[in-house]
């Protein structure tokens, strides 16, 4: 495949740009594979990247029932930050921001990583005492954030309004090298990749049970039909639970949607991302002007990738208290994604009771900030069937033994 470059473009400039070729190859299904990926999202996508890149297995598959991107991966408000508490989390969220760093250069494809800073809003007593010690914390964890006074956020972010009537701004949690990067391109550029290094990805190819024999998994059945594999590796977010049960195992987690919109694109007015965690909203300016908004997720579980008009009023409402700018913007689009929730709000990167079977999902509200680490935990435990530092405090058994890595409130994200 032809690196992308600046010789490219005007190569390509010269002849009409004729001479592009397709990112990623859409091939038939092999019979068998070394380890076949069930999701095509950024997780599933940075598996098979690390796979192949750290381990030399290339003999993978990545199945995906719609299409590579189309998940909770591109439908994120792609918030990058590592400020959380439990020291494995720390460990695999810097890992992955780290990553980010280098990504577009390691991946040759623009992934518009863009460490503008992010800062979490203390609106209450207990916020500054609980984002104060996250900070300690990080100190110790080799994770560079500070607690910050409200002179220094309206100086960050003018638009902000510190002196709210309900919940005045009373300082932050900042993060310098958080910050946003491009969903899509995450998910295209790990795409490329794989295909690159020979990785078959098979869009429209749905799962619908998987195939045993003596407690090994033998392969998948799909919509195109019986893939067979000697590892299978599940990382379909809110469909985890689904996939499970496909294999005859139950997780601990629950399915819920959560929603995000964008308003009409105006000038710069915001370079930094800032959540509002008490009050349920947060924001950033996307490179095209848009004002981009979320909240909290659904009261209930659910299985819909769609907004909710009670939802959007309530987190536009909640907003509006902080940045009264909000009152006068249109609008543009909402949409949805299903995300997958555990009970202590941190992942699970686990073995599973099937020797060959591997699972990484329970990222919840969080995961696309984790996607370069995450793959890269995930390629290990599934190249060498055990988990190995960054992984290993993320198993399935934590629950059993009641170690659980308590993130509800670095989560960020009203469940
Ligand atoms: P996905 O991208 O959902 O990929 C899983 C794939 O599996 C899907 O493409 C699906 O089609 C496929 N699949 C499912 N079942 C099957 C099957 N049976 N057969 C084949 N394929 C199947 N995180 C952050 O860090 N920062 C944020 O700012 C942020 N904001 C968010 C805002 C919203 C509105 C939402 C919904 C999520 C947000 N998240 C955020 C969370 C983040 O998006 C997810 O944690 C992350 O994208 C999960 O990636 P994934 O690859 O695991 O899942
Ligand atoms: O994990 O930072 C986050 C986040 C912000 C919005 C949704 N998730």
């Amino acid at each position: 495949m032809k690196r992308y470059s600046v010789f490219a473009i005007a190569r390509e400039a010269m002849r009409y740009h004729q001479g592009w070729e397709k990112a990623w190859a859409s091939p038939a299904p092999k019979k068998k594979y070394d380890v076949v990926i069930v999701g095509a999202g950024g997780h599933g996508l940075a598996t098979a990247y690390y796979l192949g890149k750290n381990f030399g297995i290339t003999n993978v598959a990545i199945i995906e029932k719609g299409w590579l991107g189309g998940g909770n991966t591109g439908r994120n408000t792609t918030i990058i930050r590592s400020n959380y508490l439990q020291d494995p989390s720390a460990a695999i969220y810097e890992k992955a921001r780290g990553l980010y760093e280098t990504m577009s250069q390691d991946l040759n494809y623009n992934v518009m990583f863009s460490p503008r800073g992010v800062m979490m809003l203390a609106q209450t007593e207990a916020e500054i005492r609980g984002y104060k010690r996250t900070a300690q914390a990080n100190a110790y964890q080799g994770v560079k954030t500070e607690f910050i006074g409200a002179e220094r956020v309206k100086e960050l972010c003018p638009i902000i309004r510190i002196d709210g009537p309900r919940y005045p701004v009373l300082g932050a949690l900042w993060q310098e090298r958080g910050g946003t990067a491009r969903h899509d391109a995450v998910a295209w550029g790990y795409a490329r990749a794989c295909s690159n290094m020979g990785m078959d990805i098979i869009q429209q190819c749905e799962v619908t049970a998987v195939t045993q024999e003596n407690g090994k998994v033998t392969g998948v059945e799909t919509s195109k039909g019986h893939i067979g594999c000697n590892k299978l590796a599940s990382l379909v977010a809110g469909n985890s639970g689904h996939l499970a049960n496909m294999a005859g195992f139950n997780l601990p987690m629950e399915s819920v949607a959560l929603q995000a919109l964008v308003s009409e694109p105006i000038k710069p007015c915001m370079d930094v991302v800032v959540m509002a965690n008490t009050v349920h909203g947060y924001m950033s300016q996307s490179d095209k002007g848009e004002m981009v908004i979320g909240g909290g997720t659904d009261a209930f579980n659910n299985f819909t990738q769609r907004g909710s008009f009670h939802h959007i009023e309530e987190t536009v409402r909640a907003l509006i208290e902080t940045f009264p700018m909000v009152s006068r913007l249109k609008m543009l689009r909402q949409w949805g994604g299903i995300v997958d929730v555990t009970g202590d709000r941190s992942p699970i990167i686990s073995k599973t009771p099937l020797g060959n079977m591997f699972i990484n999902g329970g990222w919840g509200t969080g995961g696309f900030k984790s996607i370069p680490g995450s793959g890269w935990a995930m390629a290990e435990l599934v190249a060498n069937g055990e988990p190995g530092p960054l992984a290993a405090e993320f198993g399935l058994d934590r629950f059993r033994q009641g170690r659980f890595i308590d993130e509800s409130v670095a989560a960020g994200v009203a469940h």
